[in-house]
């Protein structure tokens, strides 16, 4: 296998795999990953370093892994609470656009709506799904309005529902 592909599969394991019992902080064991899902302490390095959105991390004493976001699992994964800048990115599909005008944007299987620092980003989030289609959202007044947000450790931006009063199709 890849090392994208053992990289996807990891993160599946890590996110959203309902059979495993995490830990409340959404740390696995790495001798679980080992031993029964086939992957080396090599692959599990390799994975950490190159992944190109620095998707997971290991514990300081090397024991267990986790993901720093994208889970569907109820996980704790200790986000810090920011401050938005004045506007973030939605990319998403051409399909889900009506749906998303007539009710905003629900985080679906995920605990969080994921939001994008640049159009480029959320065009390519968009691209998995279809189309792409973006929409700005005006997290400054989300956040006047009271909205908690959170940074993840890899650079990506959370919060638990976006109203369509705070939504613009970027063109
Ligand atoms: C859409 C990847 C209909 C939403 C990416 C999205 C991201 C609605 C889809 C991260 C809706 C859910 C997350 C509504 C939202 N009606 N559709 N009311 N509200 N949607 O995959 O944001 O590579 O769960 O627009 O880079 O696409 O895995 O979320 O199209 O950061 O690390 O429902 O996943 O990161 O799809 O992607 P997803 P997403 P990784």
């Amino acid at each position: 296998m890849s090392i994208k592909n053992k990289s996807k599969r990891l993160a599946y394991l890590l996110r959203h795999d309902r059979k495993y019992q995490f830990d409340v902080n959404g740390w696995r064991e790495v001798s679980d990953l080992i031993n029964k899902h086939g992957f080396t302490l090599e692959d599990l390095c390799a994975i950490v370093d190159t992944n190109n959105k620095q998707r997971f991390e290991f514990s300081e004493d090397m024991q267990y892994m986790r993901a720093r976001q994208g889970h569907s699992i109820q996980v704790d994964v200790e986000l810090e609470e920011c401050a938005p800048p004045p506007f973030l990115f939605h990319g998403t599909a051409e399909y889900f656009v009506n749906n998303i005008l007539e009710e905003g944007l629900r985080s679906q299987n995920r605990l969080h709506v994921h939001l994008s620092s640049t159009i480029e980003t959320a065009i390519n989030v968009g691209k998995r799904h279809g189309t792409p289609v973006v929409f700005k959202v005006d997290t400054q007044k989300m956040f006047k309005n009271g909205a908690k947000f959170y940074l993840s450790r890899n650079g990506v931006w959370l919060t638990d529902y976006v109203a369509t009063e705070y939504l613009s199709l970027e063109k």
